[in-house]
């Protein structure tokens, strides 16, 4: 990297317990214990305000975490952006190529290994799973977004979108690709219990947070905490894209 060429500047806005705007050129490399070959950057954490925990990983080839992720009530989530990631989880494999995601319940844990010859890029995600007395816990769910309907989202047909998991209430979290065309917006701006970490995978666009208006762009990501404004208009020539999750399906506690 060397010494610095101009001004120090950054584009990353944090307001904790509110949320977050982190570009990729501030990204430092964190050192995780049964990480290997890794280069991981954690960008969301209850030290921010977030109720759960989201990893940028890239797995060089022969990288991957073989003790296990999650289990012992963390249900875990992985997306991946580029490259192919195989999973066990115990006696299965999973093969995950680009736009693949699995979605391992909170009883299990997920081993990751970069068997191909180049890296592979996700976005990792684990949460503490809320229990509902009568309720089962939720399934395994394996699949490629390539496989899923992508709807109009609020009736809207510059606006999609996709959802990753059952709506079923064993889930309590699900992740979503929203895409807007160049000039598509949110119908409202929105102001709601759940969280979000918001992946931004194409595009640019304005983005509302907490009522200010903010340049985003590819490679960014959100964390929005619970009830900040937030909404989007699509800027630019390309669609802008982002992978995201969303808690859901619960009662909060008093
Ligand atoms: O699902 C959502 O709440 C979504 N519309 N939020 C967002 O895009 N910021
Ligand atoms: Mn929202």
């Amino acid at each position: 990297m060397g010494y610095r060429n101009d001004l120090l500047s950054s584009r990353a806005i944090i307001k904790h317990g509110s949320f977050a705007l982190i570009p990729p050129d501030g990204l430092v490399n964190n050192v995780l214990p049964n990480f290997e070959g890794a280069t991981l950057s954690i960008i969301a954490s209850p030290k921010l305000g977030a109720s759960f925990v989201e990893y940028l990983v890239e797995f060089e080839p022969g990288g991957g975490n073989r003790r296990g992720f999650g289990g012992d009530g963390v249900e875990t989530f992985v997306y991946v952006i580029s490259g192919e990631l195989e999973i066990n989880v115990e006696e299965e494999i999973y093969v995950l190529e680009e736009q693949g995601y699995l979605f391992c319940p909170p009883s299990k844990s997920i081993i990751m290994t970069n068997k191909s010859d180049s890296p592979v890029k996700l976005v990792l995600y684990k949460q503490r799973y809320i229990p509902v007395e009568g309720v089962n816990e939720p399934w395994l769910i394996c699949d490629n977004v390539k496989n899923l309907p992508v709807v109009n989202y609020s009736d809207m047909e510059d606006v999609t979108l996709v959802d990753f998991l059952p709506t079923s209430v064993e889930f309590d979290m699900n992740f979503h690709i929203l895409t807007f065309q160049p000039g598509g917006s949110h119908p409202f701006i929105e102001t709601h219990v759940q969280e979000h970490g918001a992946y931004l995978l194409s595009g640019e666009g304005m983005y509302n947070l907490d009522n200010d208006w903010i340049s985003v762009k590819k490679g960014d990501f959100i964390w929005m905490g619970p009830f900040v404004h937030q909404a989007t208009y699509a800027v630019g020539m390309d669609p802008l894209s982002y992978v995201y999750s969303k808690d859901c399906n619960r009662d909060p506690e008093i």
